[in-house]
């Protein structure tokens, strides 16, 4: 049976529920666990064997320490959820998952800056717990960080360009700070962790649990095609030299013979500060017709006159969300290339040295123009192997489509084939009528599997 189990991720409404899918077609909700208002916020559940771990956000304040509960599985003729007791994690775990042998639960605790409850400004520390479960006696605990990558410039770390009359700290933030872990996967000897919002993986060896740290190259748009406006009238795919962060959501191993390769859903992550949640504004992007009408790209370094006056019109390139920090010359004060978010699709790597393998180019974004100025937005990704066949299915976050590729292994590295789009809902309609009507089907898909 698959995972039964399903977070409502109402955010308040603090419900687990159970679900019977032995019948795909009339899945059936068997029982709703409701934690309390002294639990915390329920973010992510997993299940291996014959446990289930939910990951918990603080009760007090996001920025304080949440917690991974543990049930039994639910069983049928049981009238609740059997606690096997809790644990606490770092901030704000969003993201768990038990390895593949369900010894040990690894935690993404992703240590959103927040207030605290005296209403100061905190940005804590991003972690990964490892969670060990032994089967006599009480679980350990080892918390995984990332102060060893302070002067990795490389890293990106968007709180670095926030001014210091705006940034409401005595002293610069850190990299541990500003790390976000997002998403974690395994291959047989190492965990992946992905940092969207610092655009970067961790290779964590699962015998040393020593993290390396990897940037994930910018991609390249040159002969590629975008539709960037929501102002030219409809859909009209246009070739800009824009670069993108793919800063990664969700990422999958696929292993072909002894070789492991990294799937990355692609799908970008914008930064804000808010004075509600930080007590302060600032944000990390900006419409690309301000910056251009601001004359802040360089055209000495851009060497394109047409591209940089099209980022100053609508109807052209101007309504894209560009990056404020990315480029950014800080002796010129002018940026050197003009990056947007998300890579509108996903990428393969291969784990060893992190060589780009595949990238599903602009077929995704030809298949599902939506004029977004964040394009498709692919957050959602699961490798799924069945009878001898390797597959990859994508999920969009902006217009709830599925996408399914074949992927060819007989030469020792993966070949994806895109195989088809699949939406539940209306067609008779482009997708904003119809989500409009509340015909659209999945509004966003966050998750596939
Ligand atoms: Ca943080
Ligand atoms: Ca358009």
């Amino acid at each position: 049976m698959e995972t039964p189990y399903s977070i409502k991720k109402g955010e308040q409404s603090r419900l687990l529920h159970v679900i019977d899918i032995s019948d795909p077609a009339n899945p059936l909700r068997v029982y709703t666990h409701q934690f309390t208002s002294s639990d915390g916020i329920p973010r992510d559940v997993a299940v291996c064997k014959n446990e289930v771990a939910v990951a918990v956000t603080s009760p007090i304040r996001d920025v304080y320490e949440g917690h991974v509960y543990f049930f039994q599985l639910f069983a049928p003729g049981d009238t609740e959820l059997k606690s096997d007791g809790k644990v606490p994690v770092g901030p704000f775990p969003d993201m768990l998952t038990f390895n593949p042998q369900c010894s040990q639960l690894w935690v993404a605790n992703e240590g959103r800056p927040g207030k605290d409850i005296a209403n100061k400004f905190m940005d804590p520390v991003g972690s990964v717990t490892v969670i060990e479960r032994e089967t006599t006696g009480n679980p350990t605990e080892r918390f995984i960080t990332f102060g060893d990558f302070e002067n990795r410039f490389d890293l990106r770390m968007p709180s670095r360009y926030v001014a210091q009359n705006v940034w409401p700290l005595a002293g610069n933030p850190t990299f541990q700070q500003d790390a976000e872990p997002e998403y974690i996967t395994f291959d047989s000897k190492n965990a992946y962790v992905a940092f969207q919002k610092n655009n970067a993986i961790a290779t964590i060896p699962l015998r040393t649990l020593t993290a390396t740290m990897t940037p994930i190259p910018a991609k390249e748009w040159n002969n590629l095609k975008i539709d960037p406006s929501d102002r030219d009238g409809g859909i009209h795919l246009r070739e800009y030299p824009f670069r993108s962060l793919r800063q990664p959501d969700t990422i999958k191993t696929l292993t072909i013979g002894s070789r492991s390769f990294l799937v990355t859903a692609d799908e970008g992550r914008t930064t804000s500060y808010t004075s509600s949640l930080h007590g302060f504004n600032w944000n990390d992007y900006s419409l690309a017709d301000v910056l251009a009408r601001g004359s802040k790209y360089d055209d000495l370094s851009i060497k394109n006159d047409s591209f940089i006056s099209d980022l100053r019109l609508d109807n052209k390139a101007g309504r894209m969300t560009v990056s404020k920090v990315d480029g950014l010359n800080l002796f010129t004060q002018k940026y050197d290339q003009a990056y947007h978010f998300g890579g509108r699709g996903f990428s393969i790597w291969d784990t060893r040295n992190f060589n780009l393998i595949y990238d599903t180019g602009d077929e995704i974004e030809k298949e599902i123009s939506t004029s977004n100025p964040n394009g498709p937005k692919i957050g959602a990704l699961d490798v799924i192997t069945d009878n001898g066949n390797t597959y990859i299915v994508a999920g969009s976050e902006t217009v709830g489509t599925v996408f399914l590729y074949s992927v060819n292994t007989t030469s020792g590295a993966p070949v994806p084939t895109f195989e088809a789009a699949i939406r539940l809902g209306r067609t008779d309609f482009v997708w904003q009528e119809l989500y409009d009507m509340d015909e659209a089907g999945d509004a966003g898909i966050s998750a596939v599997g």
